[in-house]
């Protein structure tokens, strides 16, 4: 794979850097992304379960969805793409990370400054009281698993039709608004308002980098694309830092 001069350019000068990553990222540790054939769970699409009207209707199909993935990823261990991104947090005092992902994987790599957009499938909230705690029993003993009030607890996901948590999409759009250099891996880059934040970038004036296996709505628009697999690309662009 050839890295453009460009691309080498903009790292070697970047002095605040913003990661943004999707479900790709974590492809390759063996985490099922959500779009593509692969993403399909008893012939149900994550956009028909994602959603407060599914859980309304039917929590326990939608938590038996949670608990599945939750058995699946709970032995995963983070790959040679979310290392790199781990490693360069450590190279830039000016820093961060935002991630769609709700696997937990990028802090089990070391991540710090990292801002999870959609929740994290390892915390429940009450749909009572709100209180949002770590659960991470796999799998779960009850499904649904109520909250000590009688309530029935949901994931601390963030559905579609939701919002996002304020803070996190509002620091999201500051960091992005004043970055040099955005690196965007593994993200289709369909789920708004993430989808948004790298043409932010661009209008602002940063070098817009992508790593995705294939093309996706903002490749046209990016500076650099790289085609292929996270944990192979990141690791070239590492050296630049
Ligand atoms: C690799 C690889 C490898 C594979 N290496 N790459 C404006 C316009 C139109 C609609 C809307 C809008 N604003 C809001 C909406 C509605 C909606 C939305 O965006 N809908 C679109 C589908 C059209 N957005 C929302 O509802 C959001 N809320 C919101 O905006 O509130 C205000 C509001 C509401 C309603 C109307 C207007 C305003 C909330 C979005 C919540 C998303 N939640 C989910 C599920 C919960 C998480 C969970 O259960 O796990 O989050 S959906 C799902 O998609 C998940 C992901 O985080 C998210 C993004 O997916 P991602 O990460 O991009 O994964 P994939 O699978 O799509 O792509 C993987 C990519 O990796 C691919 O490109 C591969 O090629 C690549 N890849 N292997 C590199 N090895």
């Amino acid at each position: 794979m050839h890295i453009s001069d460009e691309t080498i350019k903009a790292i070697q000068n970047s002095e605040k850097v913003v990661f943004l990553t999707g479900a790709g990222i974590s492809a390759e540790s063996g985490v099922p992304t959500f779009r593509g054939e692969e993403g399909l769970w008893r012939n149900f699409r994550a956009e028909e379960l994602a959603t407060p009207i599914a859980f309304q209707r039917n929590p326990k199909l939608v938590w038996e969805w949670y608990d599945w993935r939750r058995n699946l990823i709970k032995p995963l261990y983070p790959n040679a793409g979310h290392k790199v991104i781990a490693s360069v947090e450590q190279k830039k005092s000016s820093f961060k990370l935002i991630t769609q992902n709700v696997d937990g994987l990028h802090q089990k790599a070391g991540s710090v400054k990292c801002v999870e957009l959609h929740g994290n499938i390892w915390k429940t909230r009450c749909t009572e009281e709100g209180n949002v705690a770590d659960n991470l029993g796999s799998p779960l003993k009850n499904i649904p698993p109520m909250c000590e009030c009688g309530a029935i607890l949901r994931p601390n996901i963030v559905w579609f039709g939701e919002s996002l948590p304020v803070e996190a999409i509002q620091s999201s759009y500051e960091t992005v608004e004043i970055c040099d250099l955005m690196i965007v891996v593994g993200t289709s880059a369909v789920v708004q308002p993430a989808a948004s934040l790298p043409r932010i970038a661009k209008n602002a004036g940063a070098f817009v980098i992508e790593v995705n296996a294939e093309e996706t709505p903002i490749s046209d628009m990016v500076d650099d694309s790289y085609l292929g697999k996270a944990g192979e690309i990141l690791p070239l662009l590492e050296k630049y830092f």
